[in-house]
């Protein structure tokens, strides 16, 4: 299998934590590419069409995607535990939901930096962003510990992913302010060695 790849994209850690996680590095190539929504990446056009990674070129069907889709077929495969089978698997899909949806809106804000032109930023529709973070942080703190302090899912390894990438991209945002349950959990959970070989670079 072929992962298309990118060392600091939070949405592709999450497939390479879980490969980590599940002893499967061994099964899949990487192939880093570069692309943004105005510049996609050449290599992934005809494998998926959003021009999104990660995407999972398989042997023996079409490319999957996206992160989620990718990581309940990487489990599956390796008979894994991160998506349980009984009904604590719908609080799973649900953290794993809001951690993206941290990310979707952090990766909309750097975008917004990064790629609009100066005169067409629009600073209520960042700081719009940053509320939806902010609330999704504070409801992780406020209701989720218990969840993310039991047995790994993917759901916490989501949650590990979006407060990285908070840190790669928003650090003066200050995430932690408020959250120290949240704060002291990731503290921890940052240094599985899985979490460790994938902090991002760049
Ligand atoms: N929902 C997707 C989001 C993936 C995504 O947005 N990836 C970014 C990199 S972090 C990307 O490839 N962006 C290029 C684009 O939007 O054209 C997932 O979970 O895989």
């Amino acid at each position: 299998m072929k992962l298309y790849h990118s060392l600091t994209s939070p949405y592709v850690r999450k497939v390479m934590v879980l490969l980590h996680e599940t002893d499967q590095l061994e099964d899949v190539e990487l192939e880093t590419v570069a692309g943004t929504p105005i510049s996609p990446a050449e290599s992934l056009v005809s494998k998926a069409p959003l021009t999104k990674v990660p995407a999972l070129e398989r042997p023996d069907g079409p490319t999957l995607f996206d992160s989620r889709v990718i990581c309940a077929f990487l489990d599956a495969r390796a008979s894994g535990k991160l998506y349980p089978e009984h009904a604590g698997r719908w609080d799973v899909l649900t953290l794993e939901a809001l951690a993206d949806g941290i990310l979707d809106a952090a990766l909309l804000m750097t975008y917004e930096y990064r790629l609009r032109p100066e005169d067409k930023k629009w600073d209520a529709w960042i700081e719009s962003q940053w509320v939806k973070i902010d609330r999704a942080c504070a409801v992780l703190n406020q209701r989720w510990m218990a969840h993310l302090s039991g047995p790994l899912d993917m759901g916490q390894v989501a949650v590990g992913c979006a407060l990285g990438y908070l840190d790669l991209r928003h650090d003066a945002r200050g995430w932690r302010k408020g959250n120290d349950a949240l704060a002291t959990w990731f503290a921890e959970f940052g240094e599985r060695p899985s979490m460790v070989a994938t902090r991002p670079q760049g």
